[in-house]
Order: structure tokens, then sequence, then C-alpha cells
């Protein structure tokens, strides 16, 4: 068997140390809609939402669920269920419609003032993320957006938008969300729809060089900030890695090395740029000149360039070794990974056919970067379970997600658990707090703690999950 002892069941927020915050996360394609609006240009998720064949029930986030025209609504729903942190992103296309600064859209800055108003006028604090995979559509067209290195100072030049209009008031920064996952996503569907400039066939190239702009364009935000912003505006900026937990498919040595490999390629690939300014030592070997070197000013510039860092976790699945054999593996890292043994699930499957849930896995991933990155400090701004959007289940049959409570009281648990072990979370996120379009998904799944009926006026009905989050957030009374 797996996993630690069961740990101690978490109650209320009151199980959590002084300071700890808990929070809802969102990203601006997910959510906002008005694509055509406030003098927003076009992003690359447009043209691959349009293109036949990629999302999932065809449909786009030219609506999503409306949060362009609705975020004050939205903001009183946080208010209601007295959520302290809201985690959204800024569409660089609202501020630079055709990617390129320096004169921001004044409709754009004043959409985000008043979020960012709106929160703190209601007590949520905003954690802001610059990139959540929304990239302008004139920089994918100019030069193949982020397969070249000219991306890094139009990152760098929307990211000081975003400080200099912002910075008074968000504490709390995040480069970008997910470079794993989105350079995956990026890559798999043709550099989202553009004019070829993604190239076609070695996915283990484009891969890799998308994830290092990013990086670069990461490292060179981070120094603005601190050079420019940081004493003055005194926040914190960080960045977000996604990372499953994996365990071995067998007992076999080859299987439990291919676990290691796992997270090589997809958490080390990341944050070991990030905190010792080099590209794991397993990477470099087994993909030779497709992976991108950093200089020696690269380097220095990637080390120790983040505050914090916000990891975002689902699920956990089995690691199988396939170093020897010569079919394509999942990025040439000589490894898949599969959710099920001999037919059983690793843990129970929720909406979506990757999501096993397997509470423990959130124990383990924090443990591991707790020792690998010397105990950095750690917010958890992703964590979530779906159900189908099936139009045929009645409301008051959707709006009892008992699993989704149980699911979020046993991953704290184990987060709980983690803490008391001296891992260094801050604060918890839950994806997400409403219904939205989940990428290559579209509608068809539903992470929200609110239902968002997409036929009716785009309502927002509370979940079950919404009264527990609301009860669980109030302290418990402390004994005398
Ligand atoms: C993460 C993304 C989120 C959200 C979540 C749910 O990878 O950062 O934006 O989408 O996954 O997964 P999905 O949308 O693939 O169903």
């Amino acid at each position: 068997s797996v996993g630690i002892e069961e740990p101690r069941q978490v109650r209320s927020r009151s199980d959590f140390p002084e300071g700890f915050i808990f929070g809802t996360s969102s990203a601006a394609y997910q959510y906002e809609g008005a694509v055509k609006e406030g003098g927003r240009g076009p992003c690359i998720w447009d043209s691959a939402s349009h293109m036949p064949g990629i999302i999932h029930d065809n449909s786009t986030g030219d609506v999503a669920n409306d949060h362009y025209h609705r975020y004050q609504e939205d903001i009183k729903l946080m208010a209601d269920l007295e959520v302290g942190n809201y985690r959204f992103s800024i569409a660089w296309p609202r501020i630079f419609p055709d990617g390129r600064g320096p004169v921001a859209n004044p409709e754009g800055i004043a959409f985000y003032n008043s979020i960012i108003d709106s929160l703190l006028a209601r007590g949520v604090e905003p954690f802001v993320c610059l990139s959540h995979y929304d990239l302008p559509q004139t920089l994918q067209d100019e030069f193949g957006g982020w397969r070249s290195p000219q991306i890094v100072p139009l990152f760098r030049s929307f990211a000081e938008a975003c400080f200099a209009a912002f910075g008074d008031r968000v504490k709390y920064w995040i480069t970008f969300n997910e470079i794993h996952n989105f350079a995956l996503k990026y890559t798999n569907f043709g550099c989202m729809a553009s004019s070829g400039l993604c190239g076609t066939g070695n996915i283990s190239t484009w891969v890799y060089t998308t994830g290092h702009h990013m990086l670069l364009s990461h490292a060179s935000a981070v120094e603005l900030y601190r050079t420019k912003f940081q004493a003055g505006q005194e926040g914190k900026i960080g960045i977000i890695a996604d990372a499953q937990w994996y365990e071995p498919y067998s007992d076999s040595p080859a299987d439990i090395e291919a676990v290691e490999r796992m997270q090589a390629f997809q958490l080390q690939w990341v944050l070991d740029p990030i905190y010792y300014g080099r590209y794991p030592e397993v990477l470099v070997s087994r993909l030779g000149d497709r992976l991108p070197s950093f200089s020696e000013r690269e380097a220095q510039s990637l080390k120790d360039s983040v505050d914090f860092v916000g990891l975002n976790h689902y699920t956990t699945h089995y690691a199988i070794d396939q170093s020897n054999s010569s079919a394509a593996s999942y990025m040439d890292s000589g490894a898949i990974s599969v959710g099920s043994k001999e037919g059983v699930p690793i843990g129970p499957l929720a909406g979506s056919t990757w999501l096993n849930i397997v509470p423990f896995g959130i124990h383990k991933i924090l443990n591991y970067i707790r020792i690998r990155y010397n105990n950095p400090i750690i917010y958890i701004t992703e964590n979530g379970v779906d159900e189908d959007n099936d139009p045929a289940t009645p409301l008051k049959v959707v709006l009892k997600d008992s699993y989704r409570i149980k699911y979020h009281l046993d991953y704290l648990s184990y987060v709980n658990a983690a803490i008391r072990e001296g891992c260094d979370v801050r604060g918890y996120f839950i994806w997400s707090l409403l219904d939205n379009f989940e990428w290559d998904d579209g509608l068809s799944k539903r992470f929200g703690l609110y239902y968002v009926d997409y036929v009716n006026n785009m309502t927002r009905h509370a979940k079950d999950s919404a009264k527990w989050f609301k009860e669980f957030l109030r302290p418990l009374p402390q004994p005398k």
C-alpha cells in the first residue's frame, strides 16, 4: 500500500496555523468572455477555440462565464463566503491589444483597477498572475510567440505596465501559471492554431524551446520587479508549477526510477532553473541539443528568482519505465504515466479522465518540494475536482456535490499533515469559485463551488460545497 497513515481530519480553518490563507482561483480567458470588448486584442486561445477539433464540446471562451460583465456580483459571492484571497490573471491582450507597449489600453487598465478596488473594498486580497496561457495573437503571428527569444522583452514590458498600474495595491505577483502544462498544450495544438510558426513534428523540441523562453521571461520580469518596484511597493513575486504525484507501477527499480524522471520532466524542469539556475542533469543528458542552455548571465538571473512558489496539484498516477522502448514516450522522459493498474484506478475518477482522487499525493509532493528546494514558501494555488456538465441532470441534483466537500477535506487533511512535518505552506486556493471554460474540455467539465447556468442568463447557484467552504472558513471557538 502507498501513502502515509490516514492523517488527522481537519474540520475548519482553525486547524491551520495563524495567518494561513484561503482563496479561490480563476484565469482571464476561462472567466471573462467579452473577447471583443474593452479594446481587447485577440489571443491564441481565441484562435484555438474556434478551430474545429480542439475543444471537446466545440465551445469557446467568447462568453465563458461572463465574468467581465458580472465581476461585481462574483466578488460579492467571495465576500459572502468570507474568503480572504482571490487569485486571477490579467489578460495581456486587454493591456496591450497587439502585445506591444508601452502605451496601455486605458479600458483594460480601468477594468482590472475596478476588480482590484472592489476586492479590497470587500476585504479580499488579490493574487495576480501575469500569464495564464492567453498570449496576444499578434506576437504569435509575427515571430512565433513563445518559440522565439523576441518574446522576452515584450513580456517584461507587459509586466512593467502591470507593476506600475496595479502594484500599489497588489502585493502578490505570479509571473506564469504552469509552464510545463502550457508548453505541452501550446505545442500539441500547433502553437494554438496560428500561422504554422510552431513547426510540426518534434514536439520534444518545441516544448522545451517554449519553456525556455517562458523561464527567461520570468527571470526578466522578476529582475525588473526587484530592481524597480519591490522596495517601494513591498510585494512578493513567485511562479506557479503544476505537479502531480507519481507512484511506481511496480516494485522494479526501473519503475521507481521512472517516478523520479517524471518529476524531473515536470517539476524540476521548471523549478531547478528557478532555484539553482540550471536544468536537471537527466534532461540535459536525455535531450541533448533539443534542450536550450542558459548563458552565465541568464543562469544568474534565474537563480533564486522567486519569493514563493505556487503549486497546482490535483491528482496522482502510476509511472512506468519506458527507457528501453523506441516508442515516443512522454516528452522523451523515458517514462509514461497511467491512472490505473490491472483495471483498478489508483483513486476514484472525477469528471475528468485524468483526475484520479488520491489525497495522499499532495502530502508527498509537498514533502518532495520541501526536500528538493530547501523548504520554500509554498502557496497551493490550485486544487479541485470536477463533474461532467450533463444537461440531463436536474439542477438540484448537480448542486449536491458532497464528493467535492470530501475531496477538499481529505486533501486539506494531508496538507495539514505536511505542515506539521515542517512544510512551509502558507495558503490554499480552490479551483475554482465558478464553473468556467476548462481549456480543451470547454464547458463540458464543472469545477466550481458555484454552478453557472450557461443556458439561463448565466445565473450562479451555490453548490453544497460553497456552503461548506463558508462554514469551514469560520474559525471554531477555541477552548479556554
Ligand atoms: C490547471 C489550470 C487551470 C484549470 C485546471 C483544471 O492546469 O491552471 O487553468 O484549467 O487545470 O484543469 P482543466 O481545465 O484541464 O480541466
